[in-house]
């Protein structure tokens, strides 16, 4: 259900149940969060891309796993305790870069596990949609904080309400993600993104990620703390001694991650 190789550094893990717009069931779920567990211990992976098999990303939570008509009532709070909320934290604690090439359709938690990666790409002709409300659910896997966040609360709360599609380029403009390419280039540009950022200097890039994840609760004061603790650590850094060092010898760095 989720395909991954190592690459030059890049974890890729590929969603893949293309037959059901690689929509999450049990199996998908526990397989994904093994990949971005793996990320996190192992030090030979210094980027993920996440992207989806066939047309779509990802439909959010498979529909077909549970019969309305049983009269059972079902448990959501389980399963976003189980298995979407440990893969979202697993996310945004990586201490590395985490790309999504979206390269369809991105609907309910699917759009919003895209939307907690750090940098998106999708595809121009990808939508993203807060399905939830079409089938009488509030927006879950981050999307309630993460869209707030993204696109301010006006838009948030249109999207979220009326479940209507947002394409690509509409996206971008709005800020809810980083770019819109030709579809045809997608995986290219992102890939391209992935391998940059997996030769880029890990340490000193994964306080980055923390530090701005962090600035959306801290205060002014408090952050201007935290970035004197973090550039206090990233001056330690070997990458930080090559960084300045290659300047100053007018060549490209060669980071090796710690
Ligand atoms: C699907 C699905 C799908 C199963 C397409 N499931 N088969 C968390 C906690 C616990 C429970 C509940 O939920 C959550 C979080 C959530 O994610 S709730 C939101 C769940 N997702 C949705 O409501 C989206 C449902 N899907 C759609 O609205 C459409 O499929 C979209 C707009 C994504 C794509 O539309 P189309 O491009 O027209 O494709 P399609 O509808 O024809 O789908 C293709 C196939 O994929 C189709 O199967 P079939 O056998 O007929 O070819 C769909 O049944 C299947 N599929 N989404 N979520």
């Amino acid at each position: 259900t989720v395909l991954s190789s190592l690459d030059s550094g890049v974890l890729t893990v590929t969603l893949n149940r293309p037959d059901k717009l690689n929509s999450f069931n049990e199996v998908m779920h526990l397989a994904l969060r093994d990949q971005i567990q793996r990320a996190h211990s192992d030090g030979d992976v210094r980027a993920v891309l996440l992207t989806g098999a066939g047309r779509g990303f990802c439909a959010g939570q498979d529909l077909g796993d549970r019969d309305p008509r049983s009269g059972e009532k079902p448990d959501l709070g389980r399963t976003l305790n189980t298995f979407y909320n440990p893969t979202l934290r697993l996310i945004r604690s990586l201490n590395k870069p985490v790309v999504c090439a979206v390269n369809g359709v991105a609907a309910g938690a699917g759009a919003n596990i895209a939307l907690a990666c750090d940098i998106v790409l999708a595809a121009k002709s990808a939508k993203f949609i807060q399905a939830f409300s079409k089938i009488g659910l509030i927006p879950d896997a981050g999307g309630s904080w993460a869209l707030t966040r993204l696109v301010g609360e006006a838009r948030a709360k249109a999207l979220a309400l009326t479940a209507e599609p947002v394409m690509a380029e509409q996206a971008a403009e709005w800020g809810m993600i980083w770019r819109a390419v030709e579809d045809a280039d997608l995986m290219a540009e992102a890939q391209a993104l992935a391998a940059k950022l997996a030769a880029g200097p890990t340490f000193g890039l994964g306080l980055t990620k923390q530090l701005i994840q962090e600035a959306a609760t801290n205060d002014f004061s408090t952050q201007l703390d935290r970035e004197r603790d973090c550039q206090q650590a990233a001056g330690h850094s070997a990458d930080y001694a090559e960084g300045v060092l290659a300047f100053l010898e007018k060549r490209p760095s060669s980071f090796k991650g710690c």
